[in-house]
């Protein structure tokens, strides 16, 4: 086709490096050699490479703005081959997945996402991506938890069910339509994060119960929603001092299930009406309808608290006097101390993580990466988060393993000093140490509490290696 010879699939993904003899891409129907391209373009357009041994589509999704029109008037000149229809034709479909398998229905993700279990689906962006994309993260690189298949919801039979415990208890459904015409809506900026955020720092130390997160179990978007307390209120909750009708928790539960349970926790009532609190159900993820891998069609979005506590899929808000009874209330993310083992944890003694603790990472340069020793600085990027509120106030580096110290740059957020839920991306340039060989890159972040986090992961290190917040560290190597 197009007079170039056929190429299969399975042959291209054999080209992932020139070692490989080549790294070839394909990009509707034809296939490209981009080695020489990759060679000349360090920096952004190696980027490309990510591509390597596959399609370019997904690429551009990401990269469009800045490098489609450049690179594919390079491509044409790079053209070997083209694919058979058939290859083109299944590059199209999923239908290669069982119908009977519960995950069958889950949505299609980015290729370039790192995988930590593919069922229930779980992954982070790599870093140099969430780097890329700066303040905010877009709908398809924000790192997914699930526990429990995808569900598939009808968003005109959806209805959110507000059920309010105690004297005169009673349920309140609402449509979506409901949702978005009886209340004002708001838009909330907030980074959320899974507390196994950077668990692999513990697990390095010892084995831990927990999937293997790095350091981009952690994103930031903006969501849009209505206020938890004005459908509270809405629902008969006196939203102004819940406790004295005897409304403790609000729970949530999820529509997504196994045979015998949903996914569903709590927060404290107090921390759901906080009219200061930006608790959300929100329907819109940086001005979409929220992807289907994020709670499509409502999430709960409780800015400043863990991860988890965020209910994706909505089917129940319920104002009780009691927490949540759900395995992931009760049985899992809750701390331990690093002496505990699983024949002495009892859960029943740790609180719930609700607010987390201060936190931040390098994205960049990535971990065992060279410097020559002619650079003079390097540059250092990364993110920090605090949680409740608190804004981070300072982010401290090092580039020698934490002898001595510089503050790093911050970008600013726009958001109060203690109403700060999103993220702060920061940068810092570190002079290239002479002659040692090596750099060793450090970051800690200090938040409005000027809380810090602990130096070494061993004395926080717990069994499942949930809020790992120890100095991240990088290191380089220093080339002659
Ligand atoms: N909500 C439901 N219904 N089911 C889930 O599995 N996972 C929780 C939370 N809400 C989960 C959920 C956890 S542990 C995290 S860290 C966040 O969702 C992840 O949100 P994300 O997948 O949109 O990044
Ligand atoms: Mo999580």
């Amino acid at each position: 086709r197009d007079g170039f010879p056929i190429i299969s699939k399975a042959e291209v993904a054999k080209h992932k490096s020139a070692e490989a003899g080549g790294v070839w891409v394909t990009y509707d129907g034809g296939v490209y050699d981009i080695t020489e391209f990759i060679a000349s373009h360090p920096g952004g357009a190696s980027r490309i490479s990510m591509a390597a041994g596959g399609a370019l589509e997904p690429f551009w999704k990401l990269y469009a703005l800045h490098m489609k029109d450049e690179v594919l008037d390079i491509l044409k000149t790079l053209r070997i081959g083209s694919l058979s229809l058939e290859d083109m034709a299944e590059n199209k479909s999923n239908a290669d997945k069982n119908s009977d398998d519960p995950y069958a229905k889950d949505p299609a993700r980015h290729p370039f996402f790192i995988v930590n279990n593919p069922r229930p689906f779980n992954a982070e962006p790599p870093p140099e991506l969430l780097l890329d994309a700066g303040f905010i993260t877009p709908n398809d690189l924000y790192y997914v938890r699930n526990h429990l298949p995808v569900p598939d919801v009808d968003p005109d039979k959806y209805r959110l069910h507000v059920e309010v415990e105690g004297k005169g208890a009673r349920c309140v459904q609402y449509s979506l339509a409901d949702l978005k015409t009886k209340f004002p809506q708001v838009k909330v900026v907030t980074a959320i994060q899974c507390a196994g955020n950077r668990r692999e720092d513990m697990t390095n130390v010892k084995p831990v119960k927990g999937l293997g997160w790095s350091c981009g179990a952690i994103s930031n978007s903006e969501w849009t929603g209505v206020l938890l307390r004005d459908v509270l209120e809405h629902a008969g909750v006196n939203v102004n001092d819940p406790e004295s009708s005897g409304i403790e928790h609000v729970q949530f539960e999820g529509l997504d299930r196994d045979l015998t349970t949903c996914y569903g926790s709590s927060i404290p009532a107090g921390m759901a009406v906080d009219p200061k609190g930006d608790v959300l159900l929100a329907f819109e993820m940086n001005g979409e309808p929220i992807p289907r891998d994020h709670g499509f069609p409502v999430r709960a979005v409780v800015p400043g608290v863990v991860g988890a506590r965020n209910v994706k899929w909505l089917d129940k808000v319920i104002a009780s006097k009691e927490e949540s009874k759900n395995h992931w209330q009760q049985k899992d993310y809750k701390g331990f101390n690093s002496s505990t083992d699983w024949d002495t944890a009892d859960f029943s003694k740790s609180p719930a993580i609700q607010q987390l603790p201060i936190n931040s990472a390098i994205l960049s340069p990535a971990d065992g990466s060279s410097v020559s020793q002619y650079d003079d600085e390097v540059t250092v990027k990364g993110y920090a988060v605090a949680g409740g509120g608190r804004a981070v106030v300072r982010v401290d580096v090092s580039a020698d393993g934490g002898e001595t110290w510089t503050s790093a740059e911050l970008k600013p957020t726009s958001q109060p000093l203690y109403r700060t839920w999103a993220w702060t991306l920061w940068e810092a340039s570190l002079p290239v140490p002479k002659g040692k060989g090596e750099m060793k890159l450090v970051c800690k972040a200090v938040d409005a509490g000027y809380n810090s986090q602990p130096e070494r992961p061993e004395p926080i290190w717990n069994i499942r290696g949930v809020l790992s917040n120890s100095w991240h560290r990088v290191g380089l190597k220093v080339e002659d």
